[in-house]
């Protein structure tokens, strides 16, 4: 009979007195239960095995190990746990050597510098990313690393959760040798075979004094790390870090690891953990969308850009970063000649900053070309449109596009809220029509919604998400409605504000709530960012279709009408001195608003920040679910990424979806039923959200389908 048992996680094979023990849990050799049980057990049997001399440690497929099991956090904790086997590699008596190629990350270097000796081909990367996961390294790496490296360079990789090369590692003192060839197993055995003969003696780690010695260098890198850590605001698990760091240095081994311990339970039952594990997996899951799994994208390497305003320079800038071939359209010589010179300017930013040399700009900038006529982009594989944004215009430059571009172009427009199903219609191929919209800078922010059409074809789709990935942007799939996911839901908790406003509270104390929260900025000092205007023609196109009993505040409008456009006009919410980013607040804009509010003859009350925030985080959490009923988000986990990646949502908060599971959705619906006594209008409850506190479901449930 055949049998069915999988192959066991470690494998371990003895030759000529040298013992290879192999990680075999794909995709990543993850420190799961099952691999810290093969572990253990395989170091104690060969422990006890007089024939083997070295124990090699290394991990199949393309890495070496990416660390502990992220899926294991917050589940009843399996024996042995990692630090235990950490102690058992490190207490071993016989040499152990780490062999590492890939990623050697988090409780893979832990793995590895418990081990006596370190080898590693060139393109290992090595780091300890906890931080980026709301932890800090809890494998005994906050003892080891600074025993072996010093607290500076120890603090420095895990605070940033940068990887570090081969060859960084070794000037660093993290790894001992690096491998001539790729072949890494053989390579570990080699070196394992050198130490033997060498006569190298068994090296723990945690006994390590050297790297310590010069005790006040140590302490001015704790002390300067801590005033870091102290600036930036918001994350709870750097400060922990430095205090491990700090133990290193002023306690025994095992005392500094019992207080690693301490720290990293606390770090590990802290929201900000659960909240950042939500967010990697959900940055992972949205790349895949059902056109991704059912279709191979179309090739392409060479894209047109229509227009050359902020936008499309700013993607002309992504699409060039991401290698590809870009021409530039617009209407005549003087707005091309502008736009050409929007994208230099952002590589000579770059020169400036020493990030880029005058010969990479130059590089860069062959692959760039412009032109007035729309017959430039007869090769073009995909075109993406970024003019000015009403209906007509972008039809005629789709009309244009029908006429000029090849069979099989995906035809892309960047459009914020038109309906790109009648733009579809308006062209002869409709299946080759596709929503990519970008954020302001488009060659910095993360997102890339993906509008999906009615009548798409599914590689069309599947190529808005090779595109994506080859911008290193982050893909979320989105249905057409006014808005798609992101700006629709904006509209509505930037109503929610308005309406605070209204009723008493200042702009300047909802933007500081709303930073206090954890964004960059507010909604009002957001809205002096992108310009005031835009949000006003949004408005004016709307006002026809507005439901005429809906509460509207007229305040926004007021500021425009002066001109008051924002940051560009020196003066929107706040007043901008000359040449300045930062607004100072406006005791005029207070007194427009204290004139509004008596118009809509509101006596003004207070609001605490709690108040705020309750009001805020719950529209917007209720127009997330109605988004998600509706289909135009896919699961929750979308709306997440789009908040995060493209409105600033604090990704250590896991996402508007994942925060309200955190709070707890009865709480939740509560507040909207409460909020629904003084406008029933605007506080509908989404049915969705209704539906799932009635069966004591949270919306990550809907994100495991
Ligand atoms: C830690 O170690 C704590 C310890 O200090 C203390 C413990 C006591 N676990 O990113 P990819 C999955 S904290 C489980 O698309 P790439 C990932 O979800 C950990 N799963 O590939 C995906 O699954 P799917 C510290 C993991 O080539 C698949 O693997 N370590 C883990 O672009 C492929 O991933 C880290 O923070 C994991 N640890 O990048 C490293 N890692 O196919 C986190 C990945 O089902 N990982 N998966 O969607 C990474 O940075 C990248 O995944 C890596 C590969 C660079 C490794």
């Amino acid at each position: 009979m055949e049998s069915t048992a999988a192959a066991p996680v470690v494998q371990t094979t003895v030759s000529d007195h040298i013992a290879l023990v192999t990680i075999a849990n794909p995709p990543v050799n993850a420190l799961s239960a099952a691999v810290r049980q093969g572990l253990q057990q395989a170091i104690t049997a060969l422990s006890g095995n007089a024939d083997v001399h070295a124990i090699v440690i290394t991990g199949s497929g393309a890495n070496f190990i990416a660390g502990a099991d992220i899926r294991e956090f917050g589940l009843p904790p399996q024996e042995p746990s990692l630090p235990d086997v950490c102690l058992q590699i490190e207490a071993a008596d016989k040499l152990v050597i780490a062999a590492i190629h890939g990623a050697t990350l988090g409780g893979g270097l832990e793995i590895a510098l418990a081990a006596h000796y370190r080898v590693a081909v060139e393109t290992a990367k090595l780091g300890l990313p906890e931080v980026a996961l709301g932890l800090l390294p809890g494998a005994g790496g906050t003892q080891r690393t600074p025993r072996l490296i010093g607290a500076q360079a120890a603090l420095d990789l895990m605070l940033s959760g940068r990887h570090a090369g081969a060859k960084e590692a070794l000037r660093m003192g993290l790894i001992d040798h690096i491998a001539t060839s790729n072949d890494i197993a053989a390579e570990g055995v080699a070196y394992a075979r050198s130490l033997l003969a060498d006569g190298a003696p068994v090296r723990r780690s945690g006994e390590q004094t050297a790297a310590l010695a010069d005790r006040t260098a140590q302490q001015a890198a704790l002390d300067a790390a801590r005033a870091d850590v102290a600036k930036k605001k918001g994350l709870f698990s750097p400060a922990k870090i430095v205090d491990c760091v700090q133990a290193a240095l002023d306690q025994p081994f095992a005392q500094g690891l019992a207080t690693e311990r301490e720290l990293f339970v606390q770090c590990l039952n802290s929201p900000q953990r659960a909240g950042l594990v939500h967010a990697f997996f959900a940055e992972r899951e949205v790349t895949k969308s059902p056109e991704t799994q059912s279709s191979q994208p179309r090739p392409f390497q060479k894209v047109g850009v229509i227009g050359g305003g902020t936008m499309g320079a700013g993607i002309a800038v992504a699409l060039l970063d991401g290698g590809l071939q870009v021409t530039m359209i617009e209407r005549d010589d003087a707005a091309l000649a502008l736009g050409q010179s929007r994208v230099a300017k952002v590589y000579d930013g770059l020169i400036k900053k020493g990030r880029l040399s005058e010969e990479g700009k130059a590089a860069i900038l062959t692959r760039f070309n412009g032109s007035t006529a729309y017959d430039a982009l007869a090769d073009a594989d995909i075109v993406v449109e970024a003019v000015f944004e009403d209906m007509g215009v972008k039809k005629a430059v789709f009309a244009e596009l029908d006429r000029v571009c090849k069979k099989g172009a995906v035809l892309a427009t960047n459009t914020s809220y038109l309906d790109i199903d009648e733009i579809a219609r308006s062209v002869s191929r409709p299946q080759d029509v596709v929503g990519l919209h970008f954020f302001s800078p488009a060659n910095i922010m993360k997102l890339l919604e993906i509008v999906v059409p009615a009548q798409v074809s599914a590689d069309v789709v599947a190529t808005g998400f090779a595109l994506a990935k080859k911008l290193k942007k982050v893909p979320v799939r989105a249905g057409v409605c006014d808005g798609f996911i992101g700006n629709r839901i904006l509209a509505v908790y930037r109503q929610a504000a308005d309406y605070m406003m209204e009723d008493g509270a200042s702009p300047y104390e909802i933007d500081a709530m709303v930073r206090a929260f954890g964004y960059p900025m507010g909604p009002y000092e957001m809205s002096d960012l992108a310009g005031g205007d835009i949000g006003w023609a949004t408005r004016k196109r709307r006002a026809a279709t507005r439901d005429p009993k809906a509460r509207y505040v007229h305040m926004a409008d007021k500021l425009c009408e002066r001109g008051w456009f924002g940051q560009k006009t020196g003066r929107g919410w706040y007043i901008y001195e000359a040449g300045s980013r930062t607004g100072k607040t406006d005791p005029e804009v207070e007194a427009i608003v204290a004139e509004e509010r008596a118009k809509a003859g509101v006596t003004p009350r207070s609001f605490t920040r709690e108040e705020l925030e309750r009001r805020y985080v719950a529209a917007m959490v209720n127009e997330g679910a109605k988004v998600v009923a509706e289909g135009i988000a896919l699961r929750p986990l979308d709306v997440d990424v789009t908040l995060v990646h493209g409105y600033g949502f604090p990704r250590y908060k896991g996402g508007p979806m994942k925060y309200a599971d955190l709070v707890g959705l009865p709480q939740i619906l509560a507040d909207i039923q409460a909020f629904a006594k003084e406008d029933p209008l605007f506080w509908q409850p989404a049915p969705l959200l209704v539906q799932l506190v009635a069966e004591g479901k949270n919306f990550d449930s809907l994100n495991q389908a």
